[in-house]
């Protein structure tokens, strides 16, 4: 590393073992495309978009110059009772790409903002419909649904559940997915598991009345949790019972959307439509901060016709809502992705990126490798007593030899930027490869 002129200990830093990273930083300063730049000057394929947003690559030049262009000509506007042409054409283009009738957007400025502003339009439009006792919200366990804390109260992520209390009152969970028994080394979509949708009705509904239930939410294919793909047929029965029942389904897509499934949501991959769906992340492609809410044309018009006129619909918002920048990168970006056929390109890739990942099921501490698109998980048994360790080393290992990787807790998930090449889905995976062998040989 570098010397520097700026002091470690100031920036306290997110999701992170801060005195771990601080004795040994590892710092990025540039990047283009599928690479990073480090301090000392060593390229790092990169290898999961950034943090699973970064689709197009980085520094895309069309990108760029559109936030440059937009920070000269309207930095700012506000978005409360005021409006500017931007956020509007996002939207407009965001109802074109989905599927449905999803054709109403509310813009946040994050995932986690989106996970809020969902579960509060999902209680909103109950209540509009004069069901206001639909107050319970579902989610599911390893559920990852942002920090906040509506988000961290339907998430089922132990680590970020346990030091912050009883959080939101009406919530419930359903089990998770994943079953390494039964369905380890699965290519795509795993054979057993829908009947863990059954639970839905059968313990959640009976236990609390689907009269008392607003919203169920998943991810389509858990990101954040280790890359859990969905079983065939569990978010088609989900689906029906919440039709059935009269409660919201609601995607969160923050990591499915904008082709990493290899289609350009995991909605339109399954052909299941969800009635809310969350994005962030690739929206953007990373390059400004930027989430999106979008609900199906129904809970628009009810919401719109429930409220005494010239009131505000929806009591909910930000300062930042539809920010010209995000939205310029916005439009830049859907741009690209639709120019490069991106979405395509990544369903193209996933026969090759399948087998490339599953060569590593012989070695050394595999346990499972999971994959969808161009997402895979790639699970090794922990060292005994020590929980994550074996998956940190191999992330250091791989750093050093130049391929970013991430991992939660044993678990390796790679999910690189759509443009990546053939040969560089055998430069991660062979990187992978080989320091999964060195520490097998430890
Ligand atoms: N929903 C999902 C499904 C996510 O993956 C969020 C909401 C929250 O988004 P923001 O923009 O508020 O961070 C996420 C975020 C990881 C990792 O290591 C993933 C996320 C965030 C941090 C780490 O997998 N995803």
């Amino acid at each position: 590393m570098k010397p520097h002129d700026y002091d470690l200990d100031a920036f306290w830093m997110p999701f992170t073992a801060n005195r771990q990273f601080k004795a040994a930083p590892r710092m990025l300063v540039s990047a283009k495309d599928m690479h990073f730049t480090t301090d000392d000057g060593r390229e790092v394929l990169d290898g999961i978009a950034g943090l699973w947003c970064v689709n197009a690559g980085h520094c895309r030049k069309k990108i760029v110059e559109a936030i440059q262009k937009q920070a000269g000509a309207l930095d700012y506007a506000p978005p409360f009772q005021m409006g500017h042409p931007l956020p509007f054409k996002v939207a407009t283009r965001l109802k074109a790409l989905l599927p449905g009738d999803l054709d109403h957007t509310f813009f946040t400025n994050s995932g986690s903002e989106s996970v809020e502003t969902a579960l509060k339009i999902a209680l909103a439009y109950h209540r509009a419909r004069g069901e206001g006792s639909r107050r319970w919200l579902i989610g599911r366990e390893r559920g990852y649904h942002g920090g906040n804390f509506g988000g961290i109260s339907v998430g089922g992520m132990p680590a970020n559940r346990k030091v912050f209390g009883s959080l939101l009152p009406t919530v419930d969970h359903l089990r998770q997915t994943h079953d390494l028994e039964r369905n380890s080394f699965s290519r795509g979509q795993p054979a057993w598991g829908a009947e863990l949708a059954d639970e839905l009705e059968n313990r959640i509904i009976a236990l609390h009345d689907a009269s008392n239930i607003a919203a169920v939410i998943v991810e389509p294919l858990a990101g954040s949790a280790g890359v859990l793909v969905p079983p065939k047929g569990y978010l088609e029965k989900l689906r029906a019972i919440c039709d059935k029942h009269g409660i919201l389904l609601i995607f969160d897509e923050v990591i499915t959307g904008f082709g990493r499934l290899g289609a350009s949501f995991a909605c339109e991959k399954l052909g299941i439509i969800p009635d809310i769906i969350c994005l962030a992340k690739g929206l953007t492609n990373g390059s400004v901060p930027m989430g999106a809410v979008v609900v199906r044309k129904g809970i628009y018009d009810k919401m719109m016709a429930a409220a005494p006129e010239n009131t505000i619909e929806l009591f909910h918002g930000y300062t930042y809502s539809g920010h010209p920048l995000a939205a310029a990168a916005a439009l830049a970006s859907l741009d690209v992705f639709e120019e490069e056929q991106l979405f395509k390109r990544a369903g193209d890739l996933a026969p090759y990126f399948e087998d490339a990942v599953h060569s590593l099921r012989e070695l050394p501490h595999v346990i499972d490798v999971r994959n969808m698109g161009l997402v895979a998980g790639i699970e090794l048994e922990p060292v005994p007593g020590k929980p994550t360790a074996r998956a940190f080393e191999a992330f250091q290992r791989c750093y050093e030899k130049g391929v970013l990787i991430r991992t939660t807790g044993d678990i390796i998930a790679l999910s690189p930027p759509l443009i990546i090449s053939k040969p560089q889905i055998d430069e991660m995976v062979g990187t992978l490869g080989s320091v999964l062998r060195e520490m097998g040989r430890q």
